[in-house]
Formats: structure tokens, C-alpha cells, sequence
């Protein structure tokens, strides 16, 4: 489905409307949905706020817990003065897979619960008059897809998903759905990439369209002056004295995209845009030339109730949190986000690795306890692999379709501790690798996190990473407690061994924390402690600071958030930073006086 992902605007030409609400929903746990007619009507739905995930509103575990297919429906009305435009659905993101119908007639197929989708439904719908929506989602969990993980199906009948990764299994039309009304010859794309020399920013650009009329590129600075103008539908536009686009330091400029004939718009699309060229040379990792070290977080979308459904308070609320303590950066961890974080990061000047859903690539249980302990498993030789690499790909696809343009996009994550301990996990990666490098117009940087168990002496894959994210917990998994001064040794001995295997590249802590109750308090400390939490930190800190390669520190995790149930999870995972209601525990002051301490350009010779 090679659609347009442009975010949805309304403009002079294009219309879009929110049909976000309270839909009807229902659970069809035996999979007759379709042999009864839901499509056309769900006979007994419950009321259910979209966007949002199902999981937390509910009082039962059934609910909770409920894996299989489960259906949304709701009406639309198009007006009849829009018969000369293309109307479509867009799914900013329904997971993990969904079936769409109009009318009752099937429509449209989309696998994979973290990138957009859009449904043309010019030829099915009735103008003027109500239109039905029903979409068949569904929140299995298979070895060939990704997340990765698997269902099980217990004594009683009822499904189960066992994920192959920590974070709860939220599901559901998570992000918003909206009607788009656009030009029948319109924009689909564009794309920018940056060539700077002194003060002029060359930008090499070029817009995709349904048709052959004239394209016209008008660009805007913050004040809305006109600094530049182009036509035809690629070449290169030179922007003098441009502001250039910085870590914590934004600017951007809005670019407009017209399609005309003669004196008249057909189309129009505008986009904000902050130029800046991003690059690895060594081991410094270059923003518009200049190395810059990353502090921050890995992250999750996730609060209590509406699970990992798009929360625009918290997500304020997040990049508030992160510009007081002094953060510059985070990663998506595990997978694409909402389109409206990176235009809030755009427009912040935060740095973001933007990762793919590619979690749980090892065999685990038991919040994966199974692999962090590095008994082999051979993850990539099962016959579900090839299927897996096929979804996954697409998936690259979509992530970097969508996120080409954000100037707070500096690398891509492919994977997220995949187990490269196995020699089958290098043809596998270097086609995801290939694949990203031949689909991002400014060739970014490409990573994978490293699991704790995949060391320079076992990891196969490092050589394909860019950047090399290290996912470590010396300190927590292992050699916890009162054996931290062991595990600063471990620590400082794997960083050797990574020196050797990988010199002149760039390294980083995409992962490093310790799960902390934001009651305890212990003076000695013990682990779960706030004092712990702090002990662990200045002690990665005390590593990272003495070894001029590591070039970035991402604190595991942000804030608190849920996982599945098991016996070291006390309600999810509590190696936040705040709390999963975004309050700070002690370490969070901690890491404030140092992230203010260091610069944006820590370590830059
Ligand atoms: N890494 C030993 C992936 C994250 C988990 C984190 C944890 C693991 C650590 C792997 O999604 O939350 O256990 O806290």
C-alpha cells in the first residue's frame, strides 16, 4: 500500500476531519466477527474512546488481558461539495494489524500498530449522507511480526499474548483516525536533504505529485518573510545567511508546496523544516558539523489509562520534564511514536533516535529473562524468519517514509536487542541495514541497541552500526548491590574489549538504569532504593566519562511504565526517572546538576 504519510493539514486546497470520539467496540474472542456481519454492524459494542488503547479502562482481566480480534465502528458524513476531491481514511496508527470496512465492504488491510496508513473511500461512500466504519483490529503476537513475541492459548480457551519484550501489549486504534478531502492532483511527497557551505544552506529537494502540472516550492523564515522560491518538482533551493537548525536551539523555516495551473492552486501543502546535516566522522557524532553528545532518555509512550494511546497533555508534559532536567535526546524506544512528538521535537531542538518496532528479536519468557541471560537460541534460524524479515522491512519502510523530513530525526534504530550472538543474524541485518541506508534521502546514521549479553567478544553484527548503542544493566542484572564496585569493573573491562573490536566509532548508552520505588528510601542504600538509583548512575557516569568515545548517555527509562505481569515486575517496570505520573524521584536531581554541567558539545575536541 505505496500511499502518501504526509501528517494531515488542512490547507487552501486540502480538508481534513477528526473522527476521533467515543466509537462503538466490541471483543469477537472466537473470530466469527466476519462469518456474522460485523462488518456492516457490531451487534453488542461497548462505547470506546479512539484514540486510545482498550486495556486500562476495563474491570476485568479478560478485558485486560484480551488477545485476538476486537472491532471499532463508527459513522462518517463527506459533503457533496468535496465530489471533486480524493477522500480517504488516514490511520495515524492501528495495532498491532487492522481490516478496514466502509459500508461493508472490505477495503483495506495494514500489518503493524506504530506507522499510518491511509484508505481511499471515494468509490464506496454515499455523499450527504452517513457513512459506517468498522475496523477489525488485532493484538496477537507472532514470531514472524513485529513486536515479536507469541500467543498461547490456556486451559480455559482464552488467548494470551507472551511477549517477547517488556512493555504491556496495549492494542487498539492508538493514534488519531482522520477523513481527508484532497485535490484529485496532489502532492504525495517530498523530500530535503542539506548542503551548507559558510552561511548558505543549499537544500536539495524534490516533490512527488499525482500528476504533471507545475510544482512551485516557497520558503518562509520564522517570521513569515519570504527567503526563497523555486519551481519544478526537484531541484535545489540556497537559502543565505540561513539559521541553521541546533540541538536545543530550533529554528525553522516553513516550506509550501504548491501544485498550479496557470494562475491557480491545485494543491498545497506546507511542512516546518529546520535544516542542519547530520553525520558520524570517527567518533564524534556531527550535528551541522560540530560533534554533540547526547543526554537523555529511552522513552515509551505509555500513561496510566489510556495505556499507549496519543496523550498530547503527556506529552508536554515529557518535554517539559526533559528540557528542566536537562536532557537534549531520547529514542522511541520500541517503536515509531506519534507524528506529533517529533514536531514537538523539531520544534524544541531535541535530538531523537527514531526506532523501529523491531523488539523481542530473541526467545525469552518472564519479561525475557530467558535471553538477558545469553543461552543461545538461535533466533534467526526459524523457519517464521524470512516472513519476519519481509515485515520487518516494511515496516523500515513506513517509519522512514513518514519521519524523512524531521531535522530532530539523527539516526535510525533498527532493532532493539536482537540476539546478534548467532552468526544467522548477520545476513539478516545486513539486509535491514542495506534496506535503511537505500531509503533515507540524508543518509543518517543507522544503529541496533546492543543486548547486555551481546559483548565484543560475541556480538556478530557491530560492524554494521554506525553508532554503536550499548544496552547495559552491570550494577542491576548482574553484579547488583553491594557488588557495584564489580560491576564497575565488568563495566570498564567490556568497554576495553570494545575499543579493540571497534575503534575510531562512535558509542552510546541507549540503556542504563535501575528499578527504584519512588517511596524507599535506605541510607545505606539497597537496590530499588532512590539512593541506589543514584549510587548506579554516578557510577555509569564515572565509566562513561573516562572512555572519549562514548558519545551519548540515554538513562533506562524516562518515566515508569507497564509491562506484563511477572515476578520482577511490581506493576511494570520502575527504572524511570519520574514516575509513570511524572513526578521526579531523588536521582532525577541528580542527573539535572549534571546534564546542566555538560554541554550540548561534551567531549568535542
Ligand atoms: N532492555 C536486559 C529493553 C527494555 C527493558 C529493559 C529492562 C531491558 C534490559 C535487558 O525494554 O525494559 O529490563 O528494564
Amino acid at each position: 500500500m505505496n500511499q502518501s504519510l504526509l501528517y494531515p493539514r488542512t490547507t487552501a486546497r486540502r480538508r481534513v476531519v477528526d473522527l476521533g470520539g467515543l466509537w462503538k467496540f466490541q471483543f469477537d474472542p472466537e473470530s466469527s466477527g466476519e462469518a456474522e456481519g460485523w462488518t456492516q454492524k457490531l451487534p453488542a459494542p461497548v462505547s470506546m474512546p479512539v484514540p486510545s488503547s482498550f486495556a486500562d479502562f476495563l474491570t476485568d482481566k479478560d478485558s485486560r488481558e484480551y488477545t485476538g480480534d476486537f472491532w471499532y465502528e463508527t459513522e462518517f458524513v463527506v459533503p457533496g461539495e468535496w465530489r471533486d476531491k480524493e477522500i480517504g481514511i488516514r490511520f495515524a496508527a492501528a495495532a498491532h494489524r487492522a481490516l478496514v470496512f466502509v459500508n461493508g465492504l472490505k477495503i483495506a488491510a495494514h500489518e503493524g500498530g506504530f506507522t499510518p496508513f491511509v484508505v481511499p473511500v471515494s468509490d464506496v461512500i454515499t455523499w450527504d449522507a452517513p457513512n459506517t466504519l468498522i475496523v477489525k483490529c488485532n493484538n496477537e503476537l507472532r514470531e514472524d511480526c513485529i513486536p515479536v513475541g507469541i500467543t498461547t492459548t490456556l486451559q480455559n480457551g482464552k488467548k494470551m499474548a507472551k511477549p517477547y519484550f517488556d512493555f504491556f501489549n496495549y492494542a487498539g486504534l492508538l493514534r488519531p483516525v482522520t477523513l481527508t478531502a484532497l485535490p484529485k492532483e496532489h502532492i504525495t511527497d517530498f523530500m530535503v536533504q542539506y548542503e551548507l557551505s559558510g552561511n548558505k544552506a543549499m537544500v536539495h529537494y524534490n516533490v512527488e505529485t499525482t500528476g504533471s502540472n507545475r510544482v512551485t516550492v516557497t520558503v518562509f523564515d520564522e517570521e513569515g518573510k519570504q527567503v526563497a522560491a523555486k519551481s519544478g518538482k526537484d531541484g535545489v533551493i540556497t537559502i543565505d545567511n540561513a539559521r541553521l537548525w541546533n540541538v536545543r536551539d530550533a529554528y525553522l523555516y516553513q516550506f509550501v508546496f504548491r501544485i498550479t495551473d496557470g494562475g491557480t492552486v491545485i494543491d498545497e501543502y506546507s511542512e516546518y523544516i529546520g535544516i542542519r546535516t547530520v553525520e558520524v566522522r570517527g567518533t564524534d557524532i556531527l550535528l551541522n558539523g560540530k560533534s554533540v553528545y547526547l543526554k537523555g532518555f529511552g522513552k515509551h509512550e505509555d500513561s496510566d489509562t489510556t495505556g499507549r494511546g496519543y496523550n498530547p497533555a503527556m506529552i508536554k508534559r515529557d518535554f517539559e520534564l526533559m528540557k528542566w532536567i536537562g536532557a537534549n535526546s531520547f529514542r522511541t524506544a520500541h517503536y515509531p511514536y506519534s507524528e506529533e512528538i517529533y514536531q514537538m521535537a523539531d520544534r524544541e531542538g531535541f535530538l531523537v533516535i527514531d526506532e523501529a518496532a523491531a523488539v523481542g528479536m530473541m526467545t525469552s519468557t518472564l519479561n525475557f529473562v530467558a535471553a538477558a541471560n545469553g543461552k543461545p537460541t538461535a533466533f534467526f534460524r526459524k523457519e517464521t524468519t524470512p516472513q519476519l524479515l519481509q515485515n520487518h522491512l516494511t515496516a523500515i519502510e513506513e517509519l522512514i517514509r513518514r519521519d524523512k523530513s524531521h531535522a530532530c530525526v539523527i539516526a535510525w534504530c533498527l532493532a532493539n536487542e536482537p540476539e546478534t550472538t548467532d552468526e544467522s543474524a548477520v545476513p539478516y541485518f545486513e539486509k535491514v541495514f542495506a534496506h535503511a541506508r537505500s531509503l533515507d534521502p540524508q543518509q543518517r546514521p543507522c544503529t541496533f541497541t546492543s543486548l547486555m549479553t551481546a559483548t565484543p567478544d560475541k556480538c556478530k553484527c557491530a560492524e554494521l552500526a554506525d553508532i554503536m548503542c550499548l544496552n547495559r544493566y552491570y550494577g542491576w542484572y548482574v553484579k547488583g548491590g553491594y557488588e557495584i564496585s564489580d560491576a564497575e569493573v565488568f563495566l570498564r573491562g567490556e568497554l576495553e574489549g570494545w575499543k579493540k573490536r571497534c575503534p575510531g566509532k562512535p558509542f552510546m548508552f541507549s540503556e542504563y538504569g535501575a528499578d527504584t520505588d519512588a517511596e524507599l528510601h535506605k541510607l545505606p542504600s539497597v537496590m530499588w532504593s532512590q539512593e541506589y538509583q543514584e549510587e548506579y548512575l554516578e557510577m555509569y557516569h564515572r565509566v562513561f566519562d573516562s572512555f572519549d568515545f562514548i558519545k551519548g548517555e540515554q538513562v533506562w527509562n524516562f518515566a515508569d511504565f507497564q509491562t506484563g505481569e511477572g515476578i520482577m515486575r511490581v506493576n511494570g517496570n520502575h527504572k524511570g526517572i519520574f514516575t509513570r505520573d511524572r513526578q521526579p524521584k531523588a536521582a532525577a536531581f541528580y542527573l539535572k546538576k549534571r546534564w546542566e554541567r555538560l554541554g550540548n558539545d561534551f567531549k568535542s575536541k
